[in-house]
């Protein structure tokens, strides 16, 4: 698995690097192969699984004697719930992640799980995922999520569940009538020199940035002082005030630059651009020498190809191993996240309603990550 992550993160490089059009069908055809591959040995590993389950019932029956075999094999293989403890899935405050773990819910409804959704802190949530409080959480975001996910990967406390197939990015992303009044966007450096144009009265001279919640980890202050920008960043407490911002300087073409994400359904609304910041490192989040700044981290943008994975508490493929796969086997593109934020924020629906819809209007899809029981 962590194998074809990496190829798959290599050849996503080779895409975005060019511009040209045949390096584009190139990485896009590498993608798609990349994925059938992962998609072979995702049927794979469960058959495998289901092989290893009846060899296990049967070298258990064989003191019983061949007629109860034949009847225990089936029921014992198909044995879900193996726990009614509540499986805990994080709800966290952006509106994809709370549609997609209310579809995961109610597949593991359906399948016979005890279900709980608990509010969780973007950062801290790892933490309580190791420590085996919470469970399952479906949107890992590369972007803002890297260092406490792998931290707890690593420790052998949470599982890598997978990635889907959407490819995300997280940053600083202004109107696209912004660049008549800034040339040389979306260059930073330009967007600097543009920064009086974003000021407000309560940031003036420096510009305006509009920050996510600070819970969702961005470090985009840091990133400010790192690389000497002249703006403060000004976050919102809550996903809406981020829209509610966007939409009333959009109305009457104001300056407005502000944190967004893809997929998002923002996208289909309003036209705008990222900003481009120096090139994204691992190594810019936590090492101070490295980059432009000598003394600080995070003078760097935000990675442009990232992934999207699923985490969850290492101890769920034992206790729940047949949620597990279907935890494993759930994946999103680009154009399904997008819509499944937009059928909340655009169309009004609760998350749980959005679910539900998605659900039933998408069954060949979902069928096909449920384990063979
Ligand atoms: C994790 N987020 C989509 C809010 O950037």
């Amino acid at each position: 698995m962590p194998k074809s992550a990496f190829i798959r993160r290599d050849m996503l490089a080779v895409g975005p690097a060019s511009k040209s059009e045949r390096m584009r069908t190139t990485a896009k055809r590498h993608f798609e192969n990349t994925r059938k591959r992962e998609q072979r040995a995702k049927a794979d590993n469960q058959q495998q699984e289901v092989i290893m389950r009846s060899a296990r019932v049967r070298h258990w029956t064989l003191g019983i004697g061949v007629a109860a075999m034949l009847t225990l094999t089936v029921p014992a293989v198909a044995e879900v719930p193996e726990s009614s403890d509540p499986i805990k899935i994080i709800h966290n405050n952006w509106t994809s992640q709370l549609v997609v773990s209310d579809i995961a819910g109610q597949l593991l409804e359906k399948m016979g799980y005890t279900v709980e959704y608990v509010p969780s802190n973007t950062q801290l949530q790892f933490t309580a995922m190791g420590n085996g409080d919470l469970h399952v959480q479906l949107e890992v975001w590369e972007g803002t999520m890297l260092v406490p996910f792998e931290k707890e990967v690593e420790a052998g406390r949470m599982i890598d569940a997978g990635s889907h197939t959407a490819i995300t990015r997280e940053e600083w992303w202004y109107p696209i009538y912004m660049e008549e009044k800034c040339p040389g966007l979306p260059d930073w450096k330009a967007l600097d020199k543009c920064a009086e144009l974003f000021a407000t009265a309560e940031t003036a001279p420096k510009g305006r940035y509009v920050g996510g919640p600070v819970d969702w980890g961005k470090h985009h202050s840091e990133r400010i002082e790192a690389l000497g920008m002249n703006f403060v960043e000004v976050p919102v407490g809550q996903a809406a005030t981020l829209w509610a911002e966007l939409d009333s300087a959009y109305k009457r073409q104001e300056p407005i630059v502000l944190f967004n994400w893809t997929p998002n359904w923002v996208e289909a609304k309003y036209e705008g651009k990222f900003v481009d910041f120096p090139d994204f490192a691992p190594e810019c989040l936590t090492d101070p020498s490295w980059g432009t700044n000598p003394d600080l981290a995070y003078d760097c943008g935000a990675t442009k190809k990232g992934w999207l994975k699923k985490g969850v508490w290492a101890g769920m493929e034992d206790k729940w191993p047949a949620a597990f796969t279907l935890i494993k086997n759930m994946d999103f593109t680009n154009a399904q996240l997008a819509e499944a934020s937009s059928l909340v924020d655009v169309d009004g629906l609760t998350p749980e309603e959005a679910a539900a819809k998605w659900i039933a209007e998408n069954e060949p899809v979902w069928k096909a990550w449920m384990p063979t029981m």
